[in-house]
């Protein structure tokens, strides 16, 4: 297992859209998703695309444990979204590829949602709370959509002006 960077905006390759996975899901995969979870403790975070690493597919990861929880990861390969609730709820989310920027984004309060797992079996379920608002920030990485993407666009230059500004003093 790896940590890797992170790729920070405005990095175009976060704009693109990832693959999906074609056929099942290999050990190449779960080498891939064993790396992306190493990168996101160490970050940290409760979530991680696989583009936010600069591998271009469909592959998530996630961890939505308390500190004082066990570990409970989760793998997400080729997620869908089968059905949005038509009621939203907004949360402060954070990206760590927006590192130190955290806005309120509004999203569907509840989502039905398809993948398959570490193993490569489908699984159908149902996601609400912080689980629906992780999996939907971590699908718009998949094509290529920001956090920022959501909000206006003085607030997203704001962010990306504060960014600029940290990269110009390293
Ligand atoms: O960059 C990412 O996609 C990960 C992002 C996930 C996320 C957070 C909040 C709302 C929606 C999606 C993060 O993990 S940001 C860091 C963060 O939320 C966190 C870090 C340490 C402890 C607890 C939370
Ligand atoms: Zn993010």
């Amino acid at each position: 297992m790896a940590i890797r960077p992170i790729l920070v905006a405005p990095d175009p390759r976060l704009k693109q859209k990832s693959l999906p996975v074609e056929g099942p899901v290999t050990d190449a995969h779960r080498r891939l998703m064993d790396d992306m979870l190493e990168t996101m403790y160490d970050a940290p975070g409760i979530g991680l695309a696989a583009i936010q690493i600069g591998e271009p597919l469909r592959i998530i990861v996630m961890d939505l444990a308390r500190e004082d929880e066990p570990k409970a990861p989760r793998y997400f390969v080729n997620p869908e979204i089968l059905w949005a609730s038509e009621d939203v709820v907004p949360y402060e989310e954070g990206c760590l590829s927006v590192p130190d920027y955290y806005d309120d984004v509004e999203r569907p309060r509840h989502v039905k949602i398809r993948y398959m797992d570490y193993h490569g079996k489908l699984i159908e379920e149902d996601a609400e709370g912080l689980y629906a608002v992780c999996i939907q920030h971590e699908m718009d990485h998949l094509e290529g959509v920001l956090f920022i993407d959501h909000l206006s666009r003085l607030k997203r230059e704001k962010a990306l002006n504060k960014l600029k500004k940290q990269r110009r003093a390293l």
